[in-house]
């Protein structure tokens, strides 16, 4: 397996994590990717390269300027008004409010551009999110051949991307590093790409940048939001709209969910996939279906991560495989490597 990952990533690091009304140690941290590291050279994945650096205007082929210019420049604004520690938001717009444009002062723009409290913009954030679109793209540049290439790549990317939308952040997402990815693959000439997720939570934010396209097609196997964040997408009525009509597919399963049912879920998924006939497919990797994640409520054990590996193999094209979530530190990297022994007919 043709692997990148670009050290960077591990400087994004938050202090603390808003959770049940608490503020603990973050759930989303670098040790993740550091596990998943060492996990994949102990286990000869495959050797691990270093992505080069792509040129910035590649991140507003799917995201607004201005939010990539606030993301750029928040913590140094933060800390600037002499504030300590990381950004966070203190207030969002209601539902009433009638002014969307982003307001000058800075906690108005924390609120204007995230949808949650647990996603702190860090001293390192931006470097750290900017190598992980890099990493990314260099997957992605190499499903197309551009500096050598092959049939698949995972990018082990850190922070995740999926919850991030066109100008939104959350859910521990800042760019979304999978929709960029397959809008690359578009500009390098796939006429249809497919965005499978696989993740235990809706990819939210890749579901609403293209939601209104057929030449991307995104299906996501999740939980259910009603019970499970992010709470506001992610339910199956939700197909797509205007040209995008159809292109937009939620599968959305109960907690408690194992790999049976989940498992049928991916037969539905796979044909819609197949029906689309993407030239490429984009994997949005969570591992937080495991039973021991802190954070979700699915029943994997590690070695249904090698079936899931097999599922996704069986597709049969072009796969870029991005990572996302998965919070159970200690099994980490025994669920990604268990996934890529699958994935690669072990
Ligand atoms: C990429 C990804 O996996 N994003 C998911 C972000 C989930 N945010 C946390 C959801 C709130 C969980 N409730 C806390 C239960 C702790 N025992
Ligand atoms: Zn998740």
């Amino acid at each position: 397996m043709k692997i990148f990952f670009a050290p960077e990533q591990l400087l994004h690091a938050p202090l603390v994590e808003l959770n049940r009304g608490e503020l603990g140690p973050p759930f989303e941290h670098a040790g993740r990717a550091t596990h998943i590291v060492t996990a994949l050279e102990a286990a000869a994945i495959g050797a691990i390269e270093t992505p080069r650096h792509f040129p910035e205007s590649i991140l507003c082929r799917v995201h607004d300027t201005a939010f990539v210019d606030f993301l750029r420049g928040a913590h140094d604004e933060w800390r600037a008004l002499g504030r300590p520690g990381d950004a966070l938001p203190i207030c969002w717009p209601g539902r009433s409010e009638v002014t969307l444009t982003p307001p000058e002062s800075l906690d108005g723009r924390l609120g204007h551009y995230s949808f949650d409290v647990m996603t702190p913009i860090t001293s390192g954030s931006w470097a750290a999110v900017t190598r992980g679109a890099d990493t990314a793209l260099a997957g992605a540049a190499w499903l197309a051949g551009k500096d050598g290439g092959g049939r698949s790549a995972f990018s082990l990317c850190r922070p995740p991307g999926h919850d991030a939308g066109r100008s939104s952040y959350g859910g521990y997402c800042f760019l979304n590093n999978a929709a960029i990815a397959a809008q690359y693959l578009r500009d390098e000439g796939a006429e249809r790409v497919a965005i499978l997720d696989v993740d235990y939570h809706h990819g939210n934010g890749t579901q609403q940048i293209f939601y209104d396209r057929d030449d991307v097609l995104y299906v996501s196997i999740h939980a259910d939001p009603s019970s499970d964040f992010p709470y506001f997408a992610g339910y199956r009525d939700e197909l797509g709209r205007g040209a995008g009509d159809g292109f937009n597919h939620n599968l959305p399963l109960p907690r408690g969910t194992a790999w049976a049912a989940w498992n049928e879920a991916m037969d539905a998924a796979e044909g819609i996939v197949r029906r689309f006939a993407p030239e490429a497919l984009v994997v949005s990797l969570g591992v937080d279906n495991f039973a021991g994640d802190p954070l979700s409520h699915f029943r994997f054990k590690t070695e249904d991560f090698a079936r899931m590996g097999r599922r996704v193999a069986g597709i049969d094209l072009p796969t870029l495989i991005v990572f996302e979530g998965g919070y159970a530190v200690d099994e980490l990297g025994n669920n990604v490597v268990s996934f890529f022994s699958g994935f690669e007919g072990a």
